[in-house]
């Protein structure tokens, strides 16, 4: 598995607010290629079992809530250390811990609306491209 590829998705405050254009333009501009994309909508069954991993978390069911609220972006990324570079450009999870110029610094509001998700491992990262896109053929790009 080469490590060249993410998963991405724009949560529902950022694509309320009118912020795709913008954060797209930034993952343009970071190097980063749009290999597949699609504004969808969760279902409260689809949004659980993407963040199954923190079922057991206090904020569980808030962030269920806030994920199924409206629109997201979804999209597979490309660029070389995919996963970590794009961590880096979205910043910490929590925004006022963010650097500056970072996506969540510039577009999130909160530690649960927080702009923008990023895969944070190689492994999720193909889990979570076919999760969103079945038939993508991940491996020829
Ligand atoms: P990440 O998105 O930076 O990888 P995770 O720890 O995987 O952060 O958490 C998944 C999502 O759950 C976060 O992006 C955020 O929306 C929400 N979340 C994480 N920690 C908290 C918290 O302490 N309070 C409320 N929501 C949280
Ligand atoms: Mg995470």
């Amino acid at each position: 598995m080469e490590n060249n590829i993410t998963f991405t998705m724009i949560k529902p405050d950022a694509v309320n607010k009118g912020y795709i254009g913008a954060i797209l333009n930034q993952i343009n501009n970071a190097g980063f290629e749009i290999i597949a994309m699609k504004l969808t909508k969760l279902s409260k069954e689809e949004a659980s079992k993407f963040y199954q991993i923190h079922e057991e978390k206090p904020f569980f069911n808030d962030l269920i809530k806030y994920m199924t609220s409206g629109c997201i972006v979804a999209a597979i990324l490309k660029k070389d250390n995919a996963v970590e570079s794009f961590r880096k450009l979205i910043g910490s999870t929590n925004p006022a811990e963010a650097d500056e110029g970072t996506i969540r610094k510039l577009y999130a509001e909160s530690i649960s609306a927080n702009a923008i998700h990023g895969s944070d491992s190689d492994e999720n990262a193909i889990v979570e491209s076919k999760f969103h896109f079945e038939d993508i053929e991940i491996f020829n790009h």
